[in-house]
């Protein structure tokens, strides 16, 4: 496989001989030894520096497509993952699931009936579901869900599905990680489409009405393509957003759920469109490094009883010591 790694590397790589539990990991990592894969994603969300090693021994990680799924709790996100789980497996694919969602039934969250019935991957070798912490932060769960997507397609898991819990920030962060984003809609949607949360249209690539066994789920596609049609909200103009009918609970339209993530996904990687992501999201992903740095060196700058937090009382103001902290970065 494309990491597997010679002993050369590891031997020579800097700072790498000399982190010996790390070394550790990362042959168990390679061997396939999926509590070193479970490992790694603890460090990484606690954000562990020691996780840079790990990736550099690595080298040149598989990358796995990355599908998102996002839309108000309760539109079935999990139930449809599921789902897609239960297809994918049939096509022999390795699927890993990272579910943001604290309620999520596939990590013990929600009614019985549904985390019994998702929990039925949970024995096969070629699942991988975890749960991530959103933390709080701005760019903290996509920071740790890139590298969390980079070690699973390292692994070799091919697709990584991201669900988020659907609420604050977590649509526009896991877009800014998925490579298809589908943005789940129910029949119940209140006062109908017009009701949903703002920006939320402008991430989907694929529009999911689920729960299409239960009554008005014609009207909400009806209600969402006659918006589309007069203003196309995708940010790829030349992709025209599908909208898919689903009832996750009773597992169909998962196949044309499927069928529509693959077609975007080869449209994706037609003129370049997937390269340029690509490079646009390690820029975002280097900023994002760049301003978790920073904020670190300046909590430990502005550490109780210290010249700046002395200055910082003094001012009353951040921007004087703001800069003097950026300027001790260099
Ligand atoms: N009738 C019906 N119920 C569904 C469907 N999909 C999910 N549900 C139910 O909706 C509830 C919320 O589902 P869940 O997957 O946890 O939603 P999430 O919060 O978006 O992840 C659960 O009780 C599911 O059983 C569906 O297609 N039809
Ligand atoms: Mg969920």
């Amino acid at each position: 496989m494309a990491w597997w790694l010679c002993s050369d590397t590891i031997s020579h790589g800097a700072g790498w001989a000399s982190e010996l539990s790390g070394s550790d990991l990362a042959e168990r990592f390679r061997s396939g030894d999926v509590r070193a894969l479970a490992r790694a994603i603890t460090l990484v969300e606690k954000r562990d520096p020691s996780v840079r090693d790990l990736e550099a021994a690595l080298k040149d990680p598989g990358q796995a497509y990355v599908v998102g799924f996002t839309g108000a709790p309760g539109t079935g996100k999990s139930t449809l993952v599921d789902a897609l789980l239960t297809l994918l497996r049939k096509l022999d694919r390795s699927v890993a699931v990272i579910a943001t969602d604290p309620n999520s039934p596939f990590t013990g969250g929600a009614i019985l009936g549904d985390r019994i019935r998702m929990q039925r991957h949970a024995l096969d070798p070629k699942v991988f579901i975890r749960s991530m912490g959103a933390r709080g932060h701005l760019g903290g769960l996509s920071l740790a869900a890139r590298q969390a997507v980079r070690l699973l397609g390292a692994f070799g898991f091919d697709p990584v599905i991201l669900e988020t819990v659907g609420v604050g920030q977590s649509e526009l962060e896991v877009a800014a990680v998925a490579d298809t984003t589908v943005v789940v809609l129910t029949p119940n949607l209140g006062d109908g489409v017009q009701m949903i949360k703002a920006g939320i249209l402008e991430i989907a690539d694929i529009f999911v009405v689920n729960k299409a066994d239960l009554e008005g789920h014609q009207r909400v596609a009806t209600e969402l393509r006659s918006m589309l049609s007069l203003a196309p909200k995708g940010q790829d103009k030349s992709w025209k957003q599908p909208i898919i009918a689903t009832s996750a609970t009773r597992q169909e339209g998962i196949e044309e759920l499927w069928a529509a993530i693959e077609s975007h996904r080869k449209h994706r990687e037609a003129g370049g469109r997937a390269q340029a992501r690509a490079e646009q999201r390690l820029k975002d992903e280097t900023a994002d490094v760049v301003a978790e740095i920073a904020r670190q060196r300046a909590r430990e700058a502005l550490a109780d009883g210290g010249v700046l937090a002395e200055k910082l009382r003094e001012d009353g103001t951040p921007y004087g010591v703001a800069e003097e902290i950026l300027r001790g970065l260099g």
